[in-house]
């Protein structure tokens, strides 16, 4: 019996500096009543979903900085997005920058947060692969400043039971990393939401520009069928504050195919209907971790840390 979800993958277009959570909001929620149209029960917004990609900026002023920040979630400006939801049946991923105030100190962090259908929190995961730089790069047409503005992420890759499956999250560069995907595999994830920022240009690396589509696609592709689970990537896509970012928003199925794929750079809804058991297949032959996983040899080629002389002959 297939155990169908339909998920919507909801692009946005550039989000500028002077655009208003409120302004952002209305966005989100014109993709909910969309979504609802497609007969979605949950959609995935993207990276830092509520304001433009501010880790592009130096900021010296920490409360420059923080009021880039949710301390409350939901709270005053996503409030209306919570009830729409509701209202509406669905359940939605979204990341945000989150701020939380604990033993007397302030802590920050690139967070995606599951909300269920009844509008309960039921999941959060906190970004790992922090990208960029902690100092200030004058000579960089734009900085890149996660390491600078966020911890690296405390819980894990923690798998929800949510939405009548295992849900897990990553965030954006995470899923550069097949450890991101390997450690839901082994939790037998059955989806990965996740959204990205990925500037069309890398600075310390313009060579890789042009292969800024492929590179996206691979890593979600080989994530998806390496483990034998959906991967939904949505993009904050165009130029935003004169950089252009990658749109390309998708939906991976376990045999690794792209399903569903977004035609535009912005605000746009793809969705498609996904049976979470059809990672089974890949998860009892090929990769059953259990039967042909070999721990003890990745842990004796780790622990040698590096190549070996070839023998002489
Ligand atoms: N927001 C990101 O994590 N962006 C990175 C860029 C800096 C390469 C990414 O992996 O897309």
């Amino acid at each position: 019996m297939p155990r169908y979800l339909t998920v919507g993958a909801a692009q946005m277009g550039p989000i500028q500096r002077d655009h208003s959570r409120r302004d952002v909001v209305g966005r989100l929620i014109a993709h909910l009543r969309e979504a609802r149209r497609m007969g979605c029960e949950l959609v995935v917004f993207p990276e830092l979903t509520l304001t433009t990609f501010f880790p592009r900026w130096w900021m010296p002023d920490q409360a420059e900085v923080d009021a880039w920040f949710e301390a409350d979630m939901p709270g005053p400006d996503t409030a209306p997005l919570f009830a729409e939801a509701k209202a509406l049946g669905i359940g939605f991923c979204l990341g945000y920058a989150e701020l939380v105030r604990q033993d007397g100190g302030t802590r920050r962090f690139n967070t995606s947060i599951l909300v269920e259908r009844d509008g309960r929190i039921v999941g959060k995961y906190r970004k790992v692969h922090l990208p960029g730089h902690a100092e200030h790069e004058p000579w960089r047409q734009f900085q890149h400043l996660e390491k600078r503005y966020f911890e690296v992420g405390d819980l894990g890759f923690p798998v929800y039971r949510a939405f009548g499956g295992l849900i897990g999250m990553c965030i954006c560069n995470d899923r550069r990393w097949p450890e991101t995907y390997r450690v839901m595999g082994l939790q037998g994830v059955e989806i990965v939401l996740l959204g990205y920022n990925t500037p069309l240009h890398n600075p310390p690396a313009p060579d890789h520009d042009e292969h800024s589509w492929f590179h996206n696609q691979l890593v979600m592709q080989a994530g998806a069928y390496q483990n034998g689970t959906w991967v939904v990537g949505v993009a904050k896509g165009g130029t935003e504050e004169g950089v252009p970012s990658l749109a390309d928003s998708q939906i991976v199925a376990p045999s690794g195919k792209v399903v569903a794929r977004a035609a535009s750079d912005g605000d746009e809804l793809v969705a498609h209907r996904c049976d979470l058991d059809a990672g089974r297949s890949y998860k009892t032959t090929t990769f059953n971790f259990v039967v042909h996983r070999q721990p003890d040899q990745y842990r004796m080629i780790v622990e040698r840390k590096g190549a070996v002389e070839p023998p002489a002959t």
